[in-house]
């Protein structure tokens, strides 16, 4: 049933088992048939049955490399996961804000460390990963991801795709929004969503009219918390300008309510943009509070630093209950829309630093859909947000909404932009989307994910909690239109993602020893120290032995075991693995770590590897020995 075959269709497997008529019948499969033409991303221009299927080339053969990493959050996982896109195939989790035995994070003293210090909490909420960029384009070097549960921020090494640094921020509980204030990420935003009182100290319980929420200023390089601005109402989501100046925070409840119908009472809400180089001129002059170690700015929308010439907070009215913001790739726009209202409102940001009322940089307001949450963009002037309650991603062209404001102003807010260009149904209910390159000056313009918060019936049922579905979609045709090229089941719950081109990262093969700083122990350096009740056992590892075949040590000892990995070959990881002493450290090529407990019941334990690295992988255990206390 082939009838032609080119090397494309010779490399995919699946060509040789099924025949190409009943290929074309499989819409599920239509990601795979792209390499029928074995072009990349382009439509197929001869056959009308495979554009209707959505024959987009999204297919990476085995053994060959995606174009781009994705990074999603994982919501209340706590973690972060690294997809290959266009192939959706989930290449890495990296654990965040809880332990993940798989990883030895926080197992090893030095993550467990790490995890105490930033508060002890066994969980987190992550939702807005982001990559650092250097002249507004990705650098490779960094993710940044917020916290809500428990308001902190952490900092990926894109070396090592690793967790290496958590800050608990003072004053701010629910961290929502995280962000990057560009061209070269000078901070990194913390957005406190949930109002509490300032100091949250149980002084000041029930005037909710007190309660206060913050953004924090994170520098990047150290992770300390530079300095915070309190303002009236909530924040929310929050994205930063690519020239430096503007920060801007969406807020659902300028009520300053504390239940729901309070919350959403009223017709408008704001986003907040803050003026960045006045508030750092702000706190240079010693004009704020220092609370809990941190300077918090006062910009409430009274505060003598709002009153003057230069106000360091601008409050833009919007329609209800604004969820999303973001720049656009131009720097030009800030857009934000609400779950509650079908408009979004974009703000013009050079008229921004010009007009007496900020309301006056206000220069469009398509009507889209239901539910508008979030936008992002694909650097050809269209803008693509994703309708909540209708479950689909509008695409719309920005200068036209711009063009036709404010004559479409909906009356009833039911009458559609006419900046709108197409609409493509989703699988349901999609919170984030976003486009590859998408948060900086250069999106690529190809690929988007919807991550949708519902999968209902789109895979085989796993009981009562389903995955949720992240939906690639191939935006990269102004002609066709979109097409939804796959879905892919995840885990709950992903909000946000940052894409970036393969080629702008470099993450490393084998660790560095210069890069920590536990000591690296040759097998010459083995070594057994006692002294007082604690036991340091220093020991490599490699194929397929640890530096020791047996440890003895005293009932109520506390040991410390230093392991170095001393392979030079990349992918032969070992770890540590103690029987009920929960205790398993990943050990990666070159990598040292450390572990310390109590050794409390007497008995023999097989210490072993738990990743299969070897044909004798099995015989690389040692023995474990506590000895009854006298
Ligand atoms: Cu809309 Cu936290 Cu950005 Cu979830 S947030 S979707
Ligand atoms: S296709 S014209 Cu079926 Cu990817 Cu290329
Ligand atoms: Cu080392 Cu298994």
């Amino acid at each position: 049933a082939i009838d032609s075959e080119t090397a494309a269709e010779k490399r995919d497997p699946l060509f040789s088992r099924i025949p190409r008529r009943d290929f074309m019948k499989a819409g599920a499969a239509a990601g795979a048939m792209g390499s029928l033409a074995g072009c990349t991303g382009l439509l197929s221009d001869d056959d009308d049955d495979l554009a209707a299927a959505g024959d987009v080339d999204s297919y990476v053969p085995p053994g060959e490399h995606d174009d781009y990493y994705a990074f999603l959050s994982g919501g209340h996982s706590g973690e972060i996961r690294v997809y290959g896109i266009p192939s959706m195939r989930q290449l890495m989790r990296i654990p965040v804000f809880g332990r993940e035995s798989a990883r030895g994070y926080g197992y090893d003293d030095r993550t467990s460390e790490m995890l105490e210090e930033a508060g002890g909490y066994s969980w987190g909420d992550t939702h807005h990963p982001r990559v650092s960029q250097t002249d507004n384009d990705y650098d490779g070097r960094w993710a940044f991801v917020n916290d809500k549960a428990n308001g902190r921020m952490a900092r990926i090494d894109l070396e090592y795709f690793e967790t290496d640094a958590i800050v608990d921020i003072p004053n701010q509980q629910g961290t929502h929004g995280a962000c990057c204030l560009l061209p070269d990420t000078k901070y990194v935003f913390g957005v406190g969503e949930f109002r509490v009182p300032m100091p949250n100290d149980g002084q000041d319980l029930d005037d909710p009219e007190n309660y206060t929420s913050t953004i924090a200023a994170i520098n990047p390089e150290t992770m300390n918390v530079e300095w915070e601005v309190l303002v009236d109402g909530n924040m929310d989501n929050g994205d930063g300008s690519k020239q430096g100046r503007w920060f801007f925070a969406t807020g659902y409840n300028s009520e300053s309510a504390t239940t729901e119908s309070g919350m959403s009472s009223s017709d408008t809400d704001w986003v907040k943009a803050f003026d960045v180089p006045a508030i750092e001129d702000a706190v240079e002059a010693g004009e704020y509070e220092e609370i809990n170690g941190v300077p918090v700015v006062d910009g409430t929308r009274d505060s003598a630093l709002n009153s003057g010439d230069r106000p360091i907070v601008r409050y833009v009215d919007v329609a209800k209950s604004p969820h999303g913001v973001s720049v656009t790739p131009d720097n030009q726009y800030a857009i934000a829309s609400g779950k509650l209202d079908p408009t979004a409102t974009v703000i013009d940001i050079e008229q921004l630093a010009e007009v007496d009322d900020p309301n006056d940089a206000i220069v469009a307001r398509p009507t889209l859909g239901m539910g508008p949450l979030h936008t992002a963009y694909d650097g050809r002037g269209h803008a693509y947000t994703t309708l909540f309650i209708d479950s689909q991603v509008v695409k719309w062209d920005i200068e036209a909404a711009v063009d036709a404001y404010p004559d479409d102003e909906p009356e009833g807010g039911d009458q559609e932009s006419p900046a709108v260009v197409e609409k493509i149904d989703v699988h349901y209910n999609p919170g984030h989307l976003i486009a590859a390159e998408s948060y900086t000056a250069d999106p690529q313009g190809d690929w988007l994910i919807s991550l949708n918060k519902l999968s209902k019936d789109r895979f085989l049922p796993v009981g009562p909690m389903h995955p949720e579905n992240d939906q690639l979609i191939y935006i990269g045709d102004d002609e066709e239109g979109m097409k939804l090229v796959k879905d892919t089941p995840s885990y709950a719950e992903p909000h946000d993602a940052s894409i970036v081109s393969a080629d702008k990262l470099d993450p490393a093969k084998v660790y560095d020893p210069e890069d920590y700083d536990e000591e690296y122990i040759e097998p010459d350096a083995s070594d057994i120290i006692r002294e007082d009740g604690h036991v340091h056992v220093k020991m490599h590892s490699q194929r397929n032995e640890f530096g020791f075949q047996e440890v003895t040590v005293q009932e109520g000892d506390e040991v410390t075991f230093t392991v170095t990995n001393i392979e030079q070959t990349p992918d032969v990881l070992h770890s540590l693995a103690i029987p009920e002493h929960d205790v398993n450290i990943k050990l990666a090529p070159q990598e040292t770590r450390e572990v310390t407990f109590t050794a409390d019941e007497p008995g023999v334990y097989w210490m072993y590897c738990a990743f299969f690295c070897s044909a004798l992988h099995l015989e690389m255990r040692s023995r474990l020995i506590v000895e009854p206390a006298e």
